[in-house]
């Protein structure tokens, strides 16, 4: 019953929230594998140029593990284009989706992201002191 959960979060959209994904990605290993944890990495941008991957094989591999997972979940108050993607790619898949946004932090959340709530797709609008409920919720 090992669950396999794909963490998303802002890469080449701008890192300001890196330590908070870490954060979670702590939280996240308690309920199963976490297949990208390189998302969190403090030293993924360096990690990136030494390891030589190409766009393409990054791309492949992540949508490889997107389809392997049983979970997505994206951090998504930073806006990326690489997140957004993998929310919609993770749709089409029928995967459960968990987007966490931080109002508090004065960016609008896009309507793509509100506005696909349903059966399998959750929204919060959340305070960091709530990941641990967020998660037990759906994770338990
Ligand atoms: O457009 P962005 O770069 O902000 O997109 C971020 C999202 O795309 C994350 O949720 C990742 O899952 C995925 N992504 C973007 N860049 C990478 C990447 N770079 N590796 C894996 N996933 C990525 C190379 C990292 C290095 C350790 C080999």
């Amino acid at each position: 019953e090992n669950r396999k959960i794909y963490f998303a979060g802002s890469i080449r959209g701008g890192r300001q929230d890196a330590d908070l994904y870490l954060r979670i990605v702590e939280q996240l290993k308690t309920y199963g594998t976490v297949l990208t944890e390189h998302v969190a990495s403090p030293t993924v941008e360096t990690d990136e140029d030494k390891t030589g991957l190409t766009d393409v094989q990054i791309h492949d591999r992540d949508m490889d593990w997107l389809n392997q997972s049983d979970v997505l979940v994206a951090e998504v108050t930073q806006p990326s284009l690489g997140v957004g993607y993998e929310i919609g790619r993770a749709v089409a898949l029928g995967k459960v989706i968990i987007c966490l946004f931080r109002p508090n932090s004065g960016k609008k959340i896009s309507a793509m992201i509100s506005g696909a709530v349903g059966e399998k797709f959750f929204v919060y609008n959340y305070k960091e002191e709530q990941v641990p409920e967020i998660l037990a919720k759906h994770l338990k």
